[in-house]
């Protein structure tokens, strides 16, 4: 049963808003670009764009609330109907072009790849926090959380420099409240750059974060080192360097030399195995793995647009 206190239903004229015949025959909620959000916050709802249905509530009383009316509507999907044929046709679409990108393992690497092996080796009740364009995007899709409250991220308006002080906070809570669990911080290479000096706070209260770099030197792209320099020698650097390009090859794990400890820099599958077994057993400091990946490596072609356009 649903708690009316808890869950407030928008926008939804009347009780009997989803109708099969809704879903099936018109366009009226089908053609839209968002059929229905669900989310704790109000104020998330309709920010991205209108949804035909805002529902604010916690996601386990409104599925559970939407299945139980489905089901004593004898609602059904006739698994032959064209509308639901060609969604599990595009889903294992997707399935099966994520699979392929994740088990290419030549150098360099691709997002899908090494996020797979991040995500086969990781504890699966580990704190996973999260910042960066393509890095933040691609990761949420692949390195899963089972449980809630599990993944802290730049969220709606994606404000970079907040992922170090998240895995801080994360870790100071499993300090005292779940000392076996670990906090996984994984980094695109620009926004590591935003608050990167805090691995100094975490070597200070002596937190086992494990930050994770992924390194395309750029903001969603950059150059590899050949050509970064080939710019660089144009012109005047300010004038020739495309504002989204960082350094090619930044040795960010070199950060960890200034308190006596060494990180990883990964260019392989191999290496990144074995940086996480080595950085796991570390429980009295921070540990740095710094993973080069192809600065042209991109996301899934993605059909839509406002997924990723932004709203600003
Ligand atoms: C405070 C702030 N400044 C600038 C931006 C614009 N911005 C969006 S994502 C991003 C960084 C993305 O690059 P990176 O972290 O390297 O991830 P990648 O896409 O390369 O994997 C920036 C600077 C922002 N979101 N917030
Ligand atoms: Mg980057």
């Amino acid at each position: 049963m649903v708690d009316t206190k808890y869950t407030r239903f928008f926008n939804i004229a009347s009780e009997n808003i989803i109708r099969d015949s809704d879903v099936f025959n018109g366009y009226q909620l089908v053609d839209c670009e968002l059929l229905a959000l669900i989310d704790l916050c109000a104020e998330e709802l309709h920010n991205s764009v209108l949804s035909a249905v805002a529902i604010q509530s916690d996601i386990a009383l409104a599925t559970e609330y939407l299945s139980n009316t489905l089901r004593s509507r004898k609602w059904r999907i006739d698994q032959n109907h064209p509308w639901w044929k060609e969604l599990t046709a595009k889903a294992e679409q997707n399935k099966q072009s994520v699979h392929r990108m994740s088990m290419n393992i030549s150098v360099p690497l691709n997002y899908y790849t090494v996020f797979k092996h991040i995500q086969d080796v990781i504890p699966k009740d580990c704190i996973i926090c999260s910042e960066g364009a393509n890095t933040m995007d691609i990761g949420r899709t692949i390195l899963l959380n089972n449980l809630p409250r599990h993944r802290l991220d730049a969220g709606t308006f994606g404000t970079m420099g907040v992922g170090l002080g998240f895995a801080i906070a994360a870790a100071l809570y499993c300090k005292d409240n779940a000392p076996k669990k670990r906090v996984i911080c994984v980094e695109g290479d620009s926004a590591f750059g935003f608050s990167g000096m805090e691995i100094e706070t975490m070597f200070r209260y002596k937190l086992p974060v494990i930050i994770i770099i992924i390194n395309n030197n750029g903001i969603y792209s950059g150059f590899d080192n050949e050509t970064f320099k080939q710019i660089q020698a144009s012109g005047e650097p300010t004038q020739v360097t495309p504002p989204y390009s960082l350094t090619s090859e930044t040795h960010y794990e070199k950060l960890m030399e200034m308190f006596g400890r060494k990180g990883y820099f990964c260019t392989t599958v191999e290496d990144i195995q074995q940086a996480l077994k080595l950085s796991l057993k570390v429980m009295d400091s921070p540990s740095l793995i710094n993973i080069m990946i192809n600065p042209q490596a991109d996301r899934k072609k993605q059909q839509f647009n406002w997924l990723t356009e932004s709203k600003l």
